[in-house]
């Protein structure tokens, strides 16, 4: 299902009847003009026509280096779009192999975060991940970690990492599991997101901690970044400043990302039973018998009632 991006940092250069033209990585977007790294490592600004619009950072494109100017977009493997608004579904990110859902230890771990970004990240598809940050705050705090809910997602053989942006602590083994692919860190405002990709990439200026300018995202050119490494990862920080999480449009999206659930569905007694009062209900008697964390259900529930309250539920 999955295959990661295969050349991350440099792409090829081809001759065609035109002349030369480009494959290349797009780092970043800015309206009608994209930064794009050269197969030769360095950076060109280049020019969007408006019928090629839908490029976003991530994106593989082929551009004419003279006019600088994009002549095409290849295929994208998968997508990471957030709602902008009401209506209007915006592209951040394409060509994603992991994302990993960054929380802190305090106030508390967002649990149901975690579990609307899995059923998110398992649908585009990707492959996912939990970082705890902030550990340095967790110990003088008192607070033991791992948090035993935590195990819940260990179950589901996610690698959940704690690190410290600030004291460097589980940095170098982060690194070791974001290699040769390309990366995104989610999660809310606030808890180290650009701080640790700062931490990862020493060399490069990130704004942190720019939370709060009144006037949400007017004034922030933020936008997503690949930062392309030496050994062939990328990485991309979450852009903005307004927390996001990812819509479920249904329930089948739902059961995609309770895969530790569905296991134990096969015997329920309904083939459609949604685990929250039906008799004979094999996922909640797992949960009797601690073969399944009570928290996965009760997210489970949550997320269910969050469809059906919305009308969503139906599909
Ligand atoms: N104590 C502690 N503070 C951190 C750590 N990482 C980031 N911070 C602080 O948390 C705040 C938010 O960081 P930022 O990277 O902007 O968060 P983002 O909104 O997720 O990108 C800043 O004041 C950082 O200095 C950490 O590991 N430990
Ligand atoms: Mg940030
Ligand atoms: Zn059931």
């Amino acid at each position: 299902m999955h295959r990661p991006t295969r050349a991350l940092r440099l792409l090829g250069n081809q001759r065609t009847p035109l002349g030369m033209t480009l494959r290349c990585r797009v780092v970043a977007r800015y309206g009608s003009e994209i930064d794009v790294l050269q197969p030769d490592g360095r950076v060109l600004r280049a020019n969007l026509r408006r019928k090629l619009d839908d490029v976003v950072c991530g994106d593989v494109v082929t551009v004419d280096p003279e006019e600088r100017v994009v002549l095409g977009r290849e295929p994208r493997r998968n997508q990471l779009t957030r709602r902008d608004g009401f209506i209007r579904l915006r592209t951040i990110a394409a060509n994603i192999d992991r994302v990993w859902i960054v929380v802190a230890p305090r106030p508390e771990i967002p649990h149901l975060l975690i579990d609307r970004f899995l059923v998110g990240i398992h649908n585009l598809p990707a492959e996912a991940g939990i970082v705890v940050n902030k550990a340095d705050l967790a110990r003088a705090g008192g607070g033991s970690l791992p948090d035993p809910d935590l195990s819940a997602y260990a179950q589901l053989s996610l690698p959940v990492l704690q690190v410290s942006a600030r004291t460097g602590k589980g940095i170098e083994a982060f690194r070791a599991a974001a290699a040769g692919v390309s990366n995104i860190l989610v999660g809310p405002s606030g808890v180290g997101k650009s701080s640790l990709i700062q931490a990862l990439l020493p060399g490069e200026r990130l704004r942190v901690g720019e939370i709060g300018h009144g006037g949400e995202g007017r004034h922030t050119t933020t936008t997503a970044r690949w930062y392309a490494t030496e050994d062939e990862a990328a990485w991309i920080d979450s852009p903005g400043v307004r927390d996001f999480s990812p819509e479920i449009d249904g329930v089948q999206q739902l059961v995609l990302g309770f895969p530790d659930l569905s296991e134990h569905a096969a015997g329920c007694r309904f083939r459609n039973c949604t685990h929250r009062a039906e008799p004979r209900c094999a996922v909640r008697d797992a949960v009797a018998r601690a073969l399944l964390p009570r928290a996965r259900l009760d997210a489970w529930l949550e997320l269910l009632e969050g469809l059906v309250q919305e009308g969503r539920s139906g599909s």
